[in-house]
């Protein structure tokens, strides 16, 4: 058996049409099943629903043999024990600071003033407001980031961008882009060894199913 991790909304939504290229069909609906293990028209395959920041832990210690996760997601995760063959070019986005749009994030930059930085993603903020020498105070969010530089509790945010929509809607402005995400398949690098004809079938097969 090959179980496949997945995170509902997006990851799943955006994998299903990849897996379906590949010849596999998912037997049930997850926003209408409260399944957590859903089996696919490959018997020897059930895909199971992690929350997305969960899915590296879960292939990494075997949980699951393979699953799909956020490039985000797998610098804060750290991708020990992961082997990560493919970018799926989904789940698209990108990592940007944002400030309120009344708040002179070029001048206090400039000043060399010291920034409070509310985020999800403290490992890439880190580094990135390192690597550009400046000082911050990171203050670690679950959620609703856009909501700190509005009451006070941070100057900027470090959070995933992709229409820019809601960051308009509250106010904010994206002043940095750090990089490009996108969704990776991540593989569990004993199962690999372990089932190894399945899974290269597997890998080769979502691989084929890419867009070109
Ligand atoms: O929701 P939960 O806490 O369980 O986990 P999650 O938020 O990480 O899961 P999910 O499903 O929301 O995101 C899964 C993955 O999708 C992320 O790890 C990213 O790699 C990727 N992704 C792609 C995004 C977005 N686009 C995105 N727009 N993840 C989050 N957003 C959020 C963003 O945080 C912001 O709040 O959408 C909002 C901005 O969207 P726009 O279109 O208004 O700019
Ligand atoms: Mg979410």
């Amino acid at each position: 058996m090959i179980t496949l991790a997945l995170s509902k909304g997006r990851i799943f939504d955006e994998t299903l049409p990849l897996l379906e290229a590949a010849g596999i069909r998912i037997a049930e609906d997850p926003e209408k099943s409260r399944k957590l293990i859903i089996g696919t028209s490959r018997g020897d395959l059930r895909v199971v629903l992690v929350r997305a920041s969960d899915v590296p832990t879960y292939v990494q210690f075997g949980g699951a043999d393979l699953g799909v996760a956020g490039k985000d997601v797998l610098i804060e995760h750290g991708g020990d024990g992961l082997y990560q063959p493919l970018d799926l070019r989904i789940a698209k986005c990108r990592m940007s600071v944002a400030v309120r749009d009344d708040f002179d994030y070029a001048a206090a930059v400039r000043q060399g003033s010291r920034l409070r930085v509310a985020t999800k993603y403290t490992l890439t903020a880190r580094q990135h407001f390192s690597d550009k020498g400046v000082h911050v105070d990171l203050i670690k969010l679950y959620g609703s980031m856009e909501l700190a530089p509005l009451t006070g509790l941070a100057d900027a945010i470090v959070d995933m961008v992709s229409t820019g929509a809601t960051l308009k809607a509250n106010h904010l402005l994206e002043v940095e882009r750090i990089m490009d995400i996108s969704a990776r398949l991540v593989v569990n690098q004993a199962a690999l060894k372990l089932k190894r004809e399945p899974l290269r079938a597997l890998i080769d097969a979502i691989a084929t199913a890419l867009p070109p």
